[in-house]
């Protein structure tokens, strides 16, 4: 998965970020902290995956269910034939893709994301958006990565 849906996820539950896109790297980073302390329910300076599934406004247990690698299964339609269904617990699911990106951002691997970590993403997503690398995101170039988003977001809603 691309670092801007990434950030697309981590944004996702912040309308109000997501709308207005922070224009400096400093300011994304420090949304971003925001963000992070109101996801932080435990207050135990880590999103742990349950905190995650919530924060992005599913299921605590969004993160926790079990995966498969399978994204279809076959069943048997009702007029008995065979079909293709989107495997839930697959990497093609909501869950699969929520899960992928959770991975991604987890540098260290110890299953919890870190401010750190959270920011690092943030700050690709970030610098991908930063069309000229002048640190400054101008209209033109928030304009490009809201309209990413507005797709990603209407991927991950047409998956489920
Ligand atoms: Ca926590
Ligand atoms: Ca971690």
């Amino acid at each position: 998965m691309r670092l801007g849906a990434m950030i697309a996820i981590l944004t996702a539950a912040a309308p109000a970020a997501a709308q207005e896109l922070p224009m400096t790297s400093e300011g994304l980073s420090s949304a971003l902290a925001q963000y992070f302390a109101g996801a932080d329910r435990n207050r135990d300076q880590r999103i742990d995956r349950g905190e995650a599934g919530e924060a992005l406004g599913y299921a605590r247990s969004l993160l926790t269910a079990k995966r498969e690698l399978e994204p279809f299964t076959m069943d048997v339609a009702p007029d008995g034939t065979p079909r293709l269904s989107l495997n839930e617990n697959g990497p093609l699911s909501t869950a699969g893709m929520v899960d992928m990106a959770y991975r991604l951002a987890d540098r260290d691997g110890d299953q919890r994301l870190s401010l750190a970590e959270v920011q690092a993403v943030g700050r690709a997503a970030f610098d991908a958006a930063d069309a000229d690398h002048d640190g400054i995101l101008d209209d033109q170039e928030r304009q490009a990565a809201m309209e990413k988003l507005t797709l990603f977001r209407k991927g991950l809603s047409a998956a489920d």
